[in-house]
């Protein structure tokens, strides 16, 4: 595959209003000297957030595999070989069971995620409401990740109670067309501007070593930082390569790249929530504990993320005991 080539010559995403940040900027943050850029990052954490304290998270995969889009990273496609086995919508019971069950845990947070292209209204948008309801009268988080959205039912999900909706971008405008060909860049900006809408919160990052350049990276954060407003929850996961997946050989990305990353995202997007989400299970704890140095402030608990492995419960609580750091217990609001 050849990343270096742009995927459009004029794309409609670039960014029209007057700019946050500009890319020469953002560029010149990531050429920092290393300890110049974590200690940057470091210090602007402080300023907004407890630097020992760190959201947990739980991944509920509502609805799994079957996906007819075409992202080459996902095991859910069902355009690859991967061996996921198919599951139809849960019922709102047994969501409610297992969001119990990451309560008693101490996450404070639910995600819940569709491997679908889009939300049809009906009888399946109705139980995810149902959903959305029944987690935030547990005094949790709510949010979903459902793919595209409309207006109305940005609205509708509002109403229930929904604090945060998830849906990345993914990657620079320039490198999109090389991960994804069934929806556009400008298809995932008109979602996240009708969640903004609607009032709930945009949360949206991306993914980190799919053959993408420092450039594509820069171009990412680029264009989160200057949505109509900077996202409040910003997912930075690593790259699983799932088999059967067209990336399922792609080269890891480098761990100091990844920091600098995290610690860029923090001094551009300082009120974020900035999340370590997929691939810590291919992390040693010492990259952890960089990565939470350099503004990381949230993670996924429990042995499964959607479909791929996460460290779980044992593993993490120990790791965050050995920092002296926090999870955040349940019912806390982040009201910055
Ligand atoms: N289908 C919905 C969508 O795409 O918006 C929601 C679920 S989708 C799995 C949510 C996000 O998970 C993707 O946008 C992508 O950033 C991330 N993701 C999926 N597979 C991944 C993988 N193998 N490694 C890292 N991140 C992944
Ligand atoms: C996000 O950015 N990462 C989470 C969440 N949003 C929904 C999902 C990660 C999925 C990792 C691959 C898998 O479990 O299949
Ligand atoms: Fe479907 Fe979402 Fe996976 Fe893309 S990332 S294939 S939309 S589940």
């Amino acid at each position: 595959m050849d990343y270096a080539k742009p995927c459009m010559d004029e794309h409609p995403s670039k960014v029209k209003r007057d700019e946050r940040i500009s890319r020469e900027e953002i560029r010149k943050l990531y050429d920092l000297p290393l300890m110049d850029l974590v200690y940057r990052a470091a210090s602007v954490h402080r300023e907004h957030w407890d630097p020992n304290n760190i959201q947990m998270g739980y991944l509920i995969s509502i609805k799994t595999g079957a996906c007819p889009e075409d992202c080459s990273y996902c095991t859910q496609s069902s355009r690859y070989e991967t061996g996921l086995k198919y599951e139809p919508l849960m019922q709102v019971q047994d969501v409610m069971k297992q969001a119990e069950a990451a309560k008693a845990t101490g996450a404070n947070r639910v995600c819940m995620g569709a491997a679908w292209r889009e939300i049809k209204d009906g009888p399946q948008f109705d139980a995810v409401i149902e959903m959305v309801k029944g987690v935030k009268g547990m005094g949790l988080e709510a949010c979903v990740t459902l793919g595209m959205l409309k207006e109305h039912q940005a609205a509708k999900l509002k109403e229930a109670g929904l604090d945060y909706y998830n849906h990345n971008l993914d990657t620079s405008p320039e490198n999109y067309c090389n991960v994804i060909s069934t929806r556009t860049y400008q298809d995932r900006l008109d979602t996240l501007e009708n969640v903004r809408k609607a009032g709930i919160q945009v949360c949206s990052g991306g993914i980190l070593g799919m053959g993408e350049s420092r450039e594509d990276r820069v171009g990412l954060l680029h264009q989160l930082a200057n949505l109509p407003e900077p996202p409040q929850s910003v997912p930075v996961n690593k790259l699983m390569r799932m088999p059967g997946t067209p990336l399922a050989d792609a080269a890891p990305i480098d761990d100091v790249e990844f920091v600098r990353t995290i610690a860029v995202a923090r001094i551009i997007m300082p009120k974020a929530r900035v999340r370590i989400s997929a691939g810590r299970v291919e992390m040693s704890e010492a990259m952890q504990a960089l990565c939470f140095m350099a503004g990381a402030n949230s993670m996924f608990a429990g042995e499964k993320l959607l479909t791929a492995e996460n460290p779980g419960d044992a593993k993490d609580m120990a790791m965050l005991a050995s920092f002296g750091m926090k999870a955040e217990v349940a019912n806390i609001s982040d009201e910055h």
